[in-house]
């Protein structure tokens, strides 16, 4: 009778440390503040006659969790936060409202994933990089400068890049 009076008050007690471990440590990764640098920059240009061009990076978060909720650049009127989904077995391009940016992770942004999508894109010809303004929730603007992929000599890649074009073709997507 002894014992049990006293095993009951040792484990609410131990449940009780334990619930708030857990509270503090969720609580402390929602609030702490993100930590956000955006590495491996690179655009894919336009295939001839298109006019859209994609933006890929990694957004390396080493804080809390962000959301980036768009993107802007002087070289486009029109700048989209895009993703790839499956669809009856075809990859097909949307267009997300926001992109979660997860706590202490990193977010890639690369082909057949997420991307920036940049419509109407005018750039003088040799140019070598263009600026990229993201929009984080929490971070606010972040300038980053994409650096432009050089035209592939491989005719057998480049062929390959102009059919991936050509499939993104943004079939499905409302605009
Ligand atoms: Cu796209």
């Amino acid at each position: 009778m002894i014992r049990k009076v006293l095993i009951y008050p040792a484990l609410l007690i131990f449940a009780f440390i334990g619930a708030m471990t857990i509270y503090y440590l969720s609580g402390d990764k929602a609030t702490a503040m993100p930590d956000i640098s955006v590495k491996n920059t690179h655009l894919r240009l336009p295939a001839p006659g298109q006019n859209i061009a994609s933006a890929y990076f990694d957004i390396i978060n080493k804080g809390g969790a962000d959301e980036l909720l768009s993107a802007t650049s002087v070289v486009s009127p029109r700048v989209e936060l895009h993703t790839h989904l499956q669809e009856n077995g075809m990859m097909k391009m949307r267009k997300v409202s926001s992109v979660k940016i997860m706590g202490e992770d990193t977010t890639q942004f690369k082909s057949g994933g997420l991307h920036v999508m940049l419509f109407d894109i005018s750039i003088p010809p040799n140019t070598k990089s263009i600026p990229l303004t993201l929009n984080f929730a929490r971070t606010g603007e972040k300038r980053i400068i994409v650096i432009i992929d050089e035209p592939s000599m491989d005719p057998e890649k480049m062929n390959h890049e102009m059919m991936d074009h050509e499939n993104m073709n943004h079939e499905g997507m409302e605009h």
